[in-house]
């Protein structure tokens, strides 16, 4: 049978509305998740209302760039991603690259936002940044599926 060597991570992916409405934008980003061989466990796309954007960013509430944020996300169809890798929390961030697009175009110009992003809202992706929220957004945008049994069904393939 096929055997891991190591232990996937699972991540929550997004392409965001500036990107989707862009087709050779989001083909880029689709691309670099398999130039990194990302394993794609699940991929959707989807139009959020503006009470799902205010559920997912809550930890935000009240910052200056919320209700912008909120607006954003909400305005046109989002791409979701499911995805696994040895390491895929840190990995998908380092191929984002930093939030913000000065930093992002001048310390980073080979990553996502920093080659495609538009602004410090309209940053192409989001990607989760620890495994519990991982958990969490991933549930948020698959709610059928399992994260704790899905990580219970790798482990025998690597034992
Ligand atoms: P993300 O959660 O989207 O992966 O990005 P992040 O951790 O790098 O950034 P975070 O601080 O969690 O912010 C979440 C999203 O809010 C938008 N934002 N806009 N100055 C602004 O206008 C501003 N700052 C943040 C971005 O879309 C960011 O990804
Ligand atoms: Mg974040």
């Amino acid at each position: 049978p096929l055997r891991w060597t190591r232990s996937l991570q699972l991540t929550l992916a997004i392409i965001k509305p500036d990107a989707v409405a862009h087709p050779i934008i989001s083909d880029a980003v689709h691309q670099r998740i398999l130039d990194n061989k990302f394993l794609i466990v699940r991929s959707r796309e989807l139009q959020w209302r503006a009470k799902d954007c205010q559920h997912f960013y809550e930890e935000h509430a009240g910052r200056f760039f919320y209700q912008r944020l909120v607006e954003f996300m909400s305005s046109g169809p989002v791409r979701a991603y499911i995805l696994a890798h040895e390491d895929a929390i840190q990995l998908w961030r380092k191929i984002m690259g930093p939030t913000k697009v000065y930093r992002s175009r001048i310390t980073a110009p080979d990553t996502i936002r920093g080659h495609l992003g538009l602004t410090d809202t309209r940053n192409t992706t989001h990607g989760s940044d620890s495994v519990e929220s991982a958990c969490r957004e991933i549930s948020i945008f698959f709610p059928d599926f399992d994260v704790s049994r899905w990580y219970e069904e790798q482990e025998p393939l690597y034992r």
